[in-house]
């Protein structure tokens, strides 16, 4: 089922991929597995494919829609139910990035995690992030990119933050970032994925 579930999601096609979450749930498979053994590994096959110019952004754009309608669904699976927020976190894809599923399955994770999230969407301006920690008073503000041409502007981000004297950590994200590069920004945290995400925020969260 899982294997049916990458291929329909590499066809982009969203009901499909909708009914085969609900039916793996329904069989009993966790969260967990059909994120990680169905939608993820899709993603990554259509990205192999994207790369070799075997199918094109349509489809691509076609998949990703299909992908966050699975994420949809396995939402409230992942989350537990958390009473008070352990803190706010403020998120969102750079300015010039409209690329939002890792985004998004970090926000989720989040969120299933007892976090208040403040999702700002995609191509967010430095500024934005600001004006939203402050307004939500936020604990993290929490960035993605999936652009090696997009990636710098983390770094406008956590000088931005500094400029204003806010003292809110910045953690980022996604493919092409790494932890060098965090270090050499200037940003607080790091994560190579939504669960890391979870656990470096805590982290800051906590003071440490
Ligand atoms: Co784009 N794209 N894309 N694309 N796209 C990539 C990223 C690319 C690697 C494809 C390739 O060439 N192999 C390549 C980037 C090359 C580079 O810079 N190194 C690329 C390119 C070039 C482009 C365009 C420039 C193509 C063009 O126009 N010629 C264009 C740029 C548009 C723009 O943003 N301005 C473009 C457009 C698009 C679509 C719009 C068609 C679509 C996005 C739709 C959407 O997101 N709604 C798209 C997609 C889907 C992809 C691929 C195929 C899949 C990305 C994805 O969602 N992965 C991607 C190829 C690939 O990654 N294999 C590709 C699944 C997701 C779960 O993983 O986002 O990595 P990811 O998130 C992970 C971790 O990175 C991490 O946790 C997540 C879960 O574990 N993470 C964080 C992410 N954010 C985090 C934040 C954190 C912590 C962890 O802390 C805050």
């Amino acid at each position: 089922m899982l294997k049916e579930m990458q291929d329909a999601l590499i066809a982009g096609k969203k009901a499909e991929v909708e009914a085969l979450v609900d039916r793996a749930l329904a069989a009993g498979t966790p969260a967990g597995t059909i994120l990680n053994e169905g939608l993820i590994p899709g993603m990554e096959r259509l990205g192999v494919q994207f790369k070799n110019n075997e199918v094109f952004i349509p489809e691509v754009l076609v998949a990703a829609r299909a992908m966050n309608a699975g994420l949809a669904k396995l939402e409230p699976h992942l989350a537990k139910a958390g009473v008070r927020p352990r803190g706010v976190v403020v998120i969102g894809t750079v300015k010039g990035d409209l690329h939002d599923i890792g985004k998004n399955l970090v926000a989720m994770m989040l969120r299933g995690n007892g976090y208040k999230i403040i999702d700002l969407g995609v191509d967010v301006a430095p500024e934005k992030y600001i004006e939203a920690a402050k307004a939500n008073g936020a604990g993290v503000i929490a960035l993605s990119a999936l652009l090696t041409t997009t990636m710098v502007q983390m770094k406008a981000v956590v000088e931005a933050v500094a400029q204003d004297g806010l003292a809110v950590p910045v953690v980022i994200g996604g493919a092409p970032v790494t932890r060098d590069y965090a270090d050499k920004i200037g940003a607080r945290g790091y994560a190579p994925d939504a669960a890391s995400a979870v656990e470096e925020i805590g982290r800051l969260v906590a003071g440490r």
